[in-house]
């Protein structure tokens, strides 16, 4: 886990010019993630991804810390949205926040009932930022817990499909135009889960 000066220190890397933007194979995995713990609204990074919900038009959790830190001009790019499907994601201006951009994402809610399409969409959010970040030349982008909150996803099963997708993206082609993903936790326990199952799927090799 990356206190907020080391991460940034990580940060502070040479923009790479836009055709040299492709990474080189040699550069592990690992040193293109990080883990950090605080308010997603602080992150001086290219996109911050919003756990939004379909209006777009915002709520509680992190969408209400997000608007609340962009300030109302970030609401009314969103008004001309017109909302956003469960797995899908729509890119913003940042407004008053120093990230760049917001991506917002939809985030299935939860239900023991229906947990493939649950876990389908919730890949589905985290695989639609990570495309738009890079249509858009975002090289760093970090992630809040995708409806772990209100909307109830299972902590642990939740973190696998975040790991997995972004790991998956980050070895695609078009991935390898993206410097780093930030996963970014609020509580301790949220923490303890990442530590734990990071290492299944970003090995230090
Ligand atoms: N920085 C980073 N993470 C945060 C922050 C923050 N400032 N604030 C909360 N979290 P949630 P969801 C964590 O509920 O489950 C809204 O009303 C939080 O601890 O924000 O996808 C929307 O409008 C949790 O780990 O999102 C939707 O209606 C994670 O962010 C609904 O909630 C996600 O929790 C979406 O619910």
């Amino acid at each position: 886990i990356k206190t907020i000066s080391e991460l940034f220190k990580t940060l502070a890397l040479k923009p790479a010019a836009p055709d040299k933007l492709q990474f080189k194979p040699d550069v592990k995995l690992l040193d293109r993630m990080s883990l950090f713990q605080g308010d997603i609204t602080k992150l001086d990074v290219d996109a911050i991804v919003n756990a939004a919900n379909r209006s777009l038009l915002g709520g509680g959790g992190v969408d209400g810390a997000i608007h609340a830190a962009a300030g109302p001009k970030l609401l009314d790019e969103c008004r001309g949205l017109n909302g956003c499907l469960t797995g899908e994601s729509k890119i913003t201006k940042g407004y008053r926040l120093p990230a760049r951009h917001v991506i917002h994402t939809v985030g299935p809610v939860y239900s023991r009932h229906n947990v493939e399409e649950c876990a389908q969409q919730l890949a589905s959010c985290y695989r639609t930022s990570l495309e738009l970040a890079v249509e858009n030349a975002v090289r760093h982008i970090a992630f809040p817990s995708i409806s772990t909150g209100i909307y109830s996803y299972p902590i642990e099963d939740a973190t696998r499909i975040a790991l997995n997708t972004a790991r998956t993206y980050l070895e695609s082609e078009s991935g390898g135009k993206l410097e780093r993903v930030i996963f970014v936790v609020w509580s301790n326990k949220d923490k303890g889960v990442y530590e734990k199952l990071i290492p299944e799927y970003f090995p230090d090799k």
